[in-house]
């Protein structure tokens, strides 16, 4: 299906090359599917990502859980992003003054030379996002902030005030892709949709087929759920690589998430 058609008024008020990969990347693989790869070690996830990569959207990672990282392997994993046309995402959670965060884009990983999408949050002011972006540019790339407006955490302090300044900045902001909203609330990513309008993706981590509270104060809402409330990305991450069959069960969540964006844009 041509992504125009199924993103409806999302593709035409998102324009930027970045956003219109995404749209484009889930429409060929009928899956609105962000893996979170979660894996300790680079073979583990390396394995991971070539088995479900078709069933993908986007790949989401954090680059300081794995034990036994290297500059090269990592290069496996951008490559195999890359054969499934996937942005890659890493999950850091910037939230230092922008010239550090612009620093820490760089350091032993060099996140700004592989990542197209980084999360921050904005408890430091704007000038976060214009550190992202200004690492980008250092290394001659460019990617896409998604800013956290509210968490999947049980007691989270991403609410009120707060989260409807996030918003109101990251609305304004070039370099800001979207926003993280709470996968496992409909009713406060359908407020956040709101806030939000059309112009910016919502990408919802907290989504699992088995809805419910899961470790840590970590909760989960159903993916349909998510996506009808106006969520543009589900990231799962056990439900994928904790099941028995991990392509089978890519495949139930690329369905689920798919068959809902159909419904939410009536075709
Ligand atoms: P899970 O195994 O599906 O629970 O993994 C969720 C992933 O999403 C994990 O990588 C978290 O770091 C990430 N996450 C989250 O769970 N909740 C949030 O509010 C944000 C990110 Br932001």
């Amino acid at each position: 299906m041509e992504p125009e058609t199924v993103w409806g008024e999302r593709w035409r008020a998102m324009a930027t090359p970045i956003a219109r990969q995404y749209m484009t990347t889930a429409a060929r693989s009928n899956s609105l599917v962000c893996l979170a790869a979660d894996k300790s070690r680079m073979s583990d996830l390396l394995t991971l990502v070539r088995s479900v990569g078709p069933f993908l959207a986007a790949l989401k990672t954090h680059v300081d859980v794995v034990e036994d990282w290297t500059d090269e392997g990592w290069k496996e994993v951008r490559a195999a992003a890359d054969d499934v046309d996937l942005l890659l995402f890493e999950d850091r959670k910037f939230a230092d003054i922008g010239g550090i965060t612009q620093k820490q884009m760089h350091g032993m990983y060099g996140i700004a030379s592989w990542a197209d999408l980084v999360t921050a949050h904005l408890i430091s002011g704007p000038d976060i996002v214009d550190g992202c972006m200004a690492a980008w540019a250092d290394v001659g790339r460019s990617g896409g902030v998604l800013l956290l407006a509210q968490m999947s955490s049980r007691g989270n302090l991403l609410a009120g005030a707060y989260s409807d300044a996030v918003v109101a900045h990251g609305r304004e902001h070039d370099g800001v892709m979207g926003f993280i909203g709470n996968g496992s609330r409909p009713e406060e990513l359908r407020d956040l949709r709101g806030r939000v309008g059309e112009g910016r993706m919502i990408w919802t981590p907290g989504v699992n087929l088995a809805v419910g509270d899961g470790l840590m104060g970590q909760r989960y809402g159903h993916p349909r759920d998510a996506v009808l409330a106006g969520s543009d990305a589900i990231i799962v991450g056990s439900g994928i690589h904790k099941a028995e069959d991990p392509v089978a069960a890519a495949k139930a969540y690329a369905d689920a998430s798919w068959h809902a964006l159909l419904e939410r844009s009536g075709v």
